[in-house]
């Protein structure tokens, strides 16, 4: 049977792909606990400082798998908590970036499964869609608190309430990703850029993932406590020292990412 997710190791980082492509790349239990597998494992692999999530075929990941849902409304919150919430949470929590390469579309769960990486590239052809009032169900994965944050709430509500697709381009324009680029380049791109972040001084990298997960529910008081507490722990890694050091004697730093 050909695995839901494939895993594909690189010098520093490695690549996990969504792969249902019959499906746009859907989410079923097996490819939450394959993809689930995949982010642990990174995270417990000292030699992997950055990830990079993309989907594959013609589209990113077209949400939860409307034929694998069942008839039991229980059944569909069991599917929040014990999945996507926890996929959500890993990535966030996950101590170095990730970066999503957004292929294509990227409708309900999968459009809020994008969001919730880092930094977020995507192709041309890609569209973002908040599907879930299209077949009566609301946002999840994230999407009620990433979107205000990101565009704003007029347009969160909107996109919400109407399910309109939005462009990369537009989703560029709107703060809500990174960088839309040509389709032909996206993965060169996002491979280039996810190479450079593992090269990058990891634990401070995961410090200031750290830093920005907490700014939203924060005081300005409680953020700079915060910022001071995690500045103690990156100034502690050997990859300060180093950066100072080769600041200092105008070479290129050779950060190691250990603790
Ligand atoms: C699919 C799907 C799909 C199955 C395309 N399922 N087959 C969490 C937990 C619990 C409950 C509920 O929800 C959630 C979170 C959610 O994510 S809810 C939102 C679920 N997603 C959607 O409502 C999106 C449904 N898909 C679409 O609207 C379209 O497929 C999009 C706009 C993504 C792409 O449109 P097209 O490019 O025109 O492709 P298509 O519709 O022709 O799809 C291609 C194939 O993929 C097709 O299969 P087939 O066998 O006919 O070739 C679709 O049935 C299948 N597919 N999305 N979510």
């Amino acid at each position: 049977m050909t695995s839901p997710v494939l895993v594909e190791p690189h010098e520093g980082w490695r690549r996990i792909t969504l792969n249902r492509p019959d499906k746009l790349n859907a989410f079923t239990v097996e490819l939450h606990e394959a993809l689930a597998a995949a982010l642990d494992e990174a995270a417990a692999d000292e030699s992997c400082r950055a990830v990079l999530l993309t989907g594959s075929g013609r589209a990113f990941c077209a949400g939860q798998d409307l034929e694998a849902i069942g008839d039991d409304p229980a059944g569909v919150k069991t599917l929040l908590t014990d999945h996507y919430n926890p996929l959500v949470r890993r990535i966030r929590a996950l101590g170095k970036p990730v970066v999503c390469a957004v292929n294509g579309v990227a409708a309900g769960a999968g459009a809020n499964v994008a969001l919730a990486c880092d930094i977020v590239l995507a192709g041309r052809r890609a569209k973002f869609i908040q599907a879930f009032a299209k077949i009566g169900l609301v946002p999840d994965s994230g999407g009620t608190w990433f979107l205000p944050r990101l565009v704003g709430e007029a347009r969160a509500r909107a996109l919400a309430l109407t399910g309109e697709p939005v462009s990369a381009e537009q989703a560029e324009s709107w703060g809500m990703i990174w960088r839309a680029v040509d389709d032909d380049t996206l993965m060169a791109e996002a491979e280039r850029l996810t190479a450079h972040l593992a090269t990058q001084p990891t634990v401070a990298l995961g410090l200031i993932k750290q830093a920005f997960g907490a700014s939203a529910a924060n005081t300005l008081d409680a953020q700079l406590d915060l910022e001071a507490e995690l500045q103690l722990a990156a100034c502690r890694t050997p990859d300060f020292a180093e950066g100072v050091a080769a600041f200092t004697a105008k070479r290129r730093a050779v950060f190691t990412g250990r603790p």
